[in-house]
């Protein structure tokens, strides 16, 4: 059953958790449907992803509505993601005329060694809520279009987009078992990774998860893509344009309620443009309308569900008791609706040093830490100095600068003067150090996760030749 995060009283969506007897079906469901579709040529894989592309960008708008209702984004938010979904099923849906594998020379004659690329077999796919189509779209497209079958576990807020793609996918032809969708609880989850019959795991989730499920997969020897936490930073510099600043710092931190692992959680500013650029955030938040992401003109909805609005609000709490400056928000709503749904309110705070714990910690939630750099160099250093990795973004017009952060800066995704969240289905998606596991996820990065390559010295088999 998933609830309205806005009105928690409002049931979104019925439906059945799966019994571990039936986690065992779908994954033998899986295993019997694997060989045959590695089997299946690639082009009519991709023309069942193609349909169900077709279907998604058709139910768009519909969807877009339920996954606000029952996610909390704004619908303009949600009907981009559906869009954003159908997308990545086209980019995966052609991957058939893509090249395969590799051709080599070889040192002896009459040789030539090609390396091919074969599916993993049964792959577990576990996604998180904040993106309840896309992220599914980004593993489960490339997973069939190269060959493997699948069984996955959605986050349990969000059943009503993981059956709504299910029926896309099935509906386009997708041959029964290929795909197996379990709806469950965390516990359900651990059983689908640990199953002994799964070949490889692709996880989107909290650092803590995914490095035990990286632990657990390399206990058995299969491979594991794990997309975790981030601590995004957002550099300002003296010499960046004021208003792309503030416009790409706002949506970084903001939309989706800061519900990002590629949100902005912090910001880094140089003394020249510090007062005036807090200034104008602070100023151009307060227009942002706080409340139901079914209304078109609120920027920001609930988070997810109460526990997410109790922790984010103990981490703002927190902050305040470290000393942290509130420069907007901080307050939790006492009356109305918003109070009684799970709203946290947009917060911007200014802090003094570095070991606050909300500069460290992600808080997965509509805060922003502010810290002031003395200066260029100090600012990517303060950048830098975190455990993750994810994304970052750098605003400056001065170009030394810029290339300077892509050597300093040890992060999977760098933006330079746009904001730190966004990812395109043909480019690699992921982080460095604590924000990632594994091959990275979308584009052609995808392959090296999805498949495995078989090394063949082809010779001819006749000895006159
Ligand atoms: C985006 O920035 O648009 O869980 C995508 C997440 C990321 C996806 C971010 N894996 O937030």
């Amino acid at each position: 059953m998933s609830t309205s995060p806005t009105y928690p009283d409002e049931v979104i969506a019925h439906g059945h958790n799966a019994t571990h007897a039936e986690l065992d079906a779908a994954v033998a469901a899986a295993r019997a449907a694997a060989h045959d579709w590695a089997r299946t040529q690639a082009h009519e894989r991709g023309a069942i992803l193609l349909r169900a592309a077709a279907a998604v960008d058709a139910a768009a708008d519909r969807w877009g509505s339920e996954l606000a209702r029952e996610e909390g984004k704004p619908v303009a938010e949600a009907i981009g993601e559906v869009r954003r979904a159908a997308q990545i099923l086209r980019y995966y849906g052609v991957e058939g005329d893509r090249p395969s594998g590799e051709s080599y020379h070889s040192p002896r004659p009459g040789e030539r060694i090609l390396v091919t690329r074969k599916a993993l077999g049964v792959v577990a796919v576990i996604t998180p809520f904040n993106f309840p189509i896309a992220i599914p779209a980004w593993k489960i497209a490339p997973a069939l279009a190269l060959g493997n079958t699948v069984v996955w576990k959605p986050a349990e807020a969000v059943p009503l987009l993981a059956m709504r793609l299910m029926t896309a996918l099935a509906d386009a032809g997708l041959p029964a078992g290929v795909c197996n969708l379990v709806l469950g609880d965390r516990e359900l989850g651990a059983c689908l990774v640990e199953h002994r019959d799964i070949n490889g795991v692709t996880f989107t989730g909290s650092t803590s998860v995914g490095r035990a499920i990286a632990a657990s997969a390399a206990g058995r020897g299969i491979p594991v893509q794990a997309e975790m936490g981030g601590k995004n930073a957002a550099v300002v510099l003296d010499d960046a344009d004021l208003g792309t600043a503030v416009d790409q710092v706002l949506a970084g931190a903001f939309r989706s309620a800061g519900q990002k692992c590629t949100a902005t959680s912090r910001l880094v500013v140089t003394p020249g443009i510090a007062d005036a650029l807090l200034d104008e955030l602070v100023a151009r938040l307060g227009a942002w309308a706080v409340g139901d992401p079914l209304d078109q003109h609120v920027r920001i909805g609930p988070v997810v569900d109460r526990a997410a609005q109790a922790s984010i609000l103990a981490g703002i709490r927190g902050a305040l008791d470290q000393n942290a400056r509130v420069l907007f928000g901080g307050q939790p709503y006492v009356s109305g609706f918003r109070q009684a749904g799970c709203f946290v309110p947009p917060t911007i705070l200014e802090l003094e040093d570095t070991t606050a714990q909300v500069w460290r910690t992600e808080l997965f939630g509509p805060v922003l830490a502010v810290h002031r750099a003395e200066n260029s160099d100090h600012a990517f250093m303060l950048a830098a100095d975190s455990e993750f990795g994810l994304s970052a973004a750098i605003f400056t017009n001065d170009l030394s600068r810029a290339l300077g952060a892509v050597d300093d800066l040890d992060v999977g995704i760098l933006h330079i003067n746009s904001e730190s969240a966004g990812a395109d289905p043909h480019v690699p998606f992921g982080g460095a150090k604590a924000s990632g596991y594994g091959p990275k996820e979308q584009g052609r990065a995808a392959v090296e996760f999805f498949t495995h390559p078989t090394t063949v010295y082809l010779r001819g088999g006749r000895s006159d030749r």
